[in-house]
């Protein structure tokens, strides 16, 4: 199967100046028509054939200027179309296919979701509506008709600004779209549906009107109202923070309820999973409520980074995902608690990205060669890439970042362009040498950081070495040393920042350490005491560390630290490192144990800091997380008993406590998904965590699920119920499942829920649900809420010694690959964690990879992930 190499770019030798498409959309089938002008570029030889890509397409009709073409002079195949020696000039290219949307279970191209006619485009389902050179590269401004049935279709929408709309007889209707921003085919989308919608406007700095509104199955508009909330927030901070302004006289939200991932920043029309849009009280979680708020402002930053300034080729997609990640995550930070949001980006990080860049899958976030480009909407691209982002912005500072970017809009505005030229923009704005930065875009792994330190009490010198390595990842033996910043603090002995007179080994700029060779030493002079580093503060690079600083110095940076990160980060490490060795057979003593839980129950009454952060304090990591710090020859059953050995030893003797906590945090209050709010409830059901796991208090879960104002208390109280197997468990599912019985994204949580049970018939009452006849089989929320999940939260399940989890799982993937690749795919990447394990688990995981690949016709998404792992 053929390989797409980096090395290998090169521009088309024809562009294209201009697309008219018409769309003519009926119940039996979708007639498109499009005119492309296009002309050779100046290095183009005469002669030279155009080669347009087709996905699936057959060719009804071609002309060149009006002219139909000779059989001679084109063929189409299933992959395209090319035409031979077009004329030598600017000419207008005229085909016509026919599309059948309605069986269109991929979901990319032009399909059907609910009734609705709708597009995903990105990276290549373009070529699955029109012949094209569907490559970002190629940017063209667009003008979009549609023709289609008033009643099933009244409302018609594509990019850009509508132009003209009116009636075409025989209940019929028409629109025209017109987009002037030239951008790449895959920003393409049109929407034809019946759909409800809810409006409103924002005022842009240069005093603009932009009509705003999100559209909606009929009866749902209601629940509209947070995410467009979020739209007008998210404008109006890219305004202030980036001095970016909106360009159109639309900006128009679709929620479709079959989409293969999140949402799609198409220009002017972003087309959202439904997930991502709706939300009321009693069926979206906080949770819900926050990711709605981050997607929205995440494609609607898209229109600047990604949409005027896009990539050049697939494999520099985190130029646009990495960027608008950190973007997104900037905002959240801004618009509620900086802290709590860090902790959180970085919780995912540690939980999805490191896993990823640690194993079998690992690449780095700008890859140079792939075989699916949809496996590789990673989140090493997305997340690693945020963070590569965030480093520079560590680096440059603030205001230096900015400059960086203003000249990042300023020189690429309207271009397809690459990473170098995004490092470069930063380089001219500030004057520094940033080739070695760049490694961390073209390198896979997650460096590892060793710290020791000693302090000499006779010269009042504290020496500091901090030593990177980065092990091998699959086609990378040998890796080159980071420029790595590390934040940091010297705290003394009461607490309180230590200052030094001078330093020496190294470049230290402020509280900023660059660790840009293999190993630094530093040695800081006049510092009065022994004192405790905090390093890498707010998490300034994305690195595992590993120190000499024993469970009383991080305890001690848990209580003292003025960084609220590593106060999280110190707890989270002592947690994690007595599980660890208990599951490796030495368990932790009394006073380990007991120092442990002071540091939490004082955390818990510390009254500066806030509810929500305390919530993030008291959460003992997973045992996903668990494992990976251990690394190799896991046993998850191992880990799995030491983690609920260690909550039962740390809430037996404060249960009574912990409890009075819980019942004094009950509010009346209506709910609002505000930080404040969200932030005791976040707590509260933390609480309930460590109540039902360490205490055996089923009970509270139950009374929680019944007395519940609101999805996040009952979601909460259902799901702890059900990842400890409570007696109460099975009932609270069987009602939650009745009570919502008819609302698709409640199912979804049911779902999720019901895939973390970790008792042993879990796995047979999944294969039920799968084969339930009413089980929506197309549909990825569905899905990956239920097998995503299994695979994806450490279940002990999953894992099983037996193989049987991940015979469910391949099994399920082979039958989802009919259907819809990129969802197989992407539950497949679950397998990922097959190295890692101890001997006998592997092995069964290998047999169920292999029996996937020799009983199964694969599609080029399943089959590259599956040889991947198994290489
Ligand atoms: N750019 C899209 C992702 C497309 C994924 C294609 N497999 C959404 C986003 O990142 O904003
Ligand atoms: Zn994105």
């Amino acid at each position: 199967e053929q390989t797409i190499y980096l090395k290998d770019y090169a521009p088309t030798p024809y562009r294209i100046v201009s697309v008219e498409l018409d769309f003519r959309i009926l119940e039996e089938n979708t007639r498109v028509r499009a005119q492309l002008a296009i002309e050779p570029r100046d290095t183009t030889a005469p002669g030279t054939s155009l080669v347009l890509d087709g996905d699936g397409l057959s060719l009804s009709s071609i002309a060149i200027d009006g002219a139909p073409l000779a059989l001679a002079s084109y063929a189409a195949d299933d992959n395209g179309l090319t035409i031979v020696e077009p004329p030598f000039r600017r000419f207008v290219l005229e085909t016509e296919v026919f599309l059948k949307p309605e069986s269109n279970t991929k979901l990319m191209g032009l399909y059907r979701s609910s009734g609705t006619w709708c597009t995903q485009c990105e990276p290549e389902g373009f070529r699955r509506i029109t012949y094209y050179l569907d490559r970002p590269d190629v940017l063209a401004p667009f003008t979009v008709r549609m023709t289609a049935p008033q009643a099933l279709a009244p409302v018609l929408l594509s990019n850009g600004n509508p132009i003209d709309r009116g009636d075409a007889g025989d209940g019929m209707h028409y629109a025209v779209w017109q987009d002037p921003f030239p951008k790449p085919a895959y920003l393409f989308a049109l929407v034809a549906g019946d759909l409800g919608s809810i409006t409103d406007s924002f005022t842009t700095v240069s005093g603009r009107n932009v009509d705003l509104a999100i559209y909606c199955t009929h009866g749902k508009e209601a629940e509209c109202h947070h995410a467009m909330d979020s739209l007008k927030r998210s404008m109006a901070w890219d305004e202030r923070r980036f001095g970016r302004e909106y360009d159109l006289d639309v900006f128009n939200v679709v929620a479709v309820s079959d989409f293969n991932f999140g949402a799609m920043e198409n220009k002017g029309l972003n087309i959202f999973n439904d997930k991502l849009v709706f939300a009321q009280p009693e069926t979206a979680t906080d949770a819900n409520y926050h990711s709605i708020e981050r997607v929205i402002a995440h494609e609607y930053f898209h229109n600047w980074t990604g949409n005027r300034i896009t990539c050049r080729d697939w494999f520099q997609l985190c130029l646009k995902e990495g960027l608008t990640v950190y973007r997104d995550q900037e905002f959240s930070s801004d618009e509620h608690s900086r802290p709590v949001q860090r902790i959180h980006d970085v919780q995912n990080l540690r939980t999805s990205q490191f896993p990823e860049d640690g194993g079998p899958l690992a690449h780095p976030p700008r890859p140079d060669h792939y075989r699916e480009i949809n496996n590789f909407y990673t989140t090493t691209v997305y997340e690693k890439g945020a963070e590569v982002v965030r480093m520079l912005a560590t680096l440059l500072g603030e205001a230096g970042f900015r400059k960086g970017m203003d000249l990042y809009f300023e020189r690429h505005d309207g271009e397809a362009t690459t990473i170098e030229a995004f490092i470069k923009v930063f380089e001219d704005a500030s004057g520094r040498d940033l080739s070695q930065f760049i490694t961390w875009y073209l390198q896979a792994g997650t460096p590892q950081v060793t710290v020791s330190d000693s302090y000499d009490g006779a010269s009042q010198t504290y020496t500091l070495t901090l030593t990177q390595t980065v092990e091998p990842t699959p086609g990378e033996p040998d890796k080159k040393p980071l420029l790595i910043p590390v934040r940091f603090g010297l705290i003394g002995p009461n607490g309180s920042p230590m200052s030094w007179n001078g330093v020496s080994g190294g470049t230290v700029e402020g509280d900023l350490i660059l660790l840009d060779k293999p190993s630094v030493t530093l040695t800081f002079s006049g510092v009065a005491n022994k004192p405790v580093p905090s390093l890498f503060r707010a998490f300034s690079a994305p690195v595992k560390v590993s120190s000499n600083l024993d469970q009383a110095d991080l305890l001690f940076l848990a209580r003292h630290d003025s960084d609220p990160f590593n106060r999280w980060d110190a707890l989270q490490t002592v947690s994690t490192q007595l599980i660890a060795e208990a599951a490796r057979g030495r368990r932790w003593s009394d006073d380990d144990a007991h120092a442990l839980r002071q540091a939490l129950v004082d955390t818990l009454a510390n009254p500066d800091l806030d509810a929500a952060f305390k919530a993030q304090a008291i959460a003992i990591p997973g045992t996903g997380m668990v494992s990976r710090h251990i690394g190799k020859d896991v046993d998850p059953d191992a880990v799995s008993a030491a983690r609920k050995d260690l909550v039962t030893t740390l809430v037996g003797p404060i249960a009574d406590q912990l409890a009075e906590r819980y019942a004094a945090l009950v509010s009346d209050a209506p709910y609002s998904p505000d930080a404040a709010q969200a932030g005791e409830r976040a707590l509260r059901n933390g609480l309930l965590q460590l109540l039902v796991s360490g205490a055996g208090r089923g009970d509270l879960a139950q009374k929680q699920y019944e007395t519940a104002g609101n999805m996040t208390d009952r979601y909460a109280a259902m799901a702890i119920a059900a990842q400890s197997w409570t007696d109460e468990a099975p009932a609270l599912l069987g009602d939650f499942r009745t009570r919502f019985a008819g609302d698709p994204l409640v199912f979804d949580k049911w779902l999720t829920a019901s895939a973390q049970a970790p008792d042993d018939g879990v796995i047979e009452r999944m294969r039920a649900i799968l084969a339930a006849p009413d089980f929506p089989k197309t549909n990825p929320n569905r899905l990956r809420s239920l097998l995503g999940s299994f695979v994806m939260s450490g279940s002990t399940q999953f894992t099983r010694l037996d193989g049987a989890g991940f015979r469910f799982v391949t099994e399920a993937v082979a039958e989802i690959d009919k259907v819809n690749p990129q969802v197989a795919s992407r539950i497949l990447t679950g397998m990922r964690i097959l190295p890692m394990l101890e001997p006998r688990r592997r092995e069964a995981g290998r047999v169920a990879l292999e029996t996937l690949k020799s009983q199964h016709t694969l599609s080029r998404n399943v089959g590259e992930i599956l040889d991947r792992i198994l290489a």
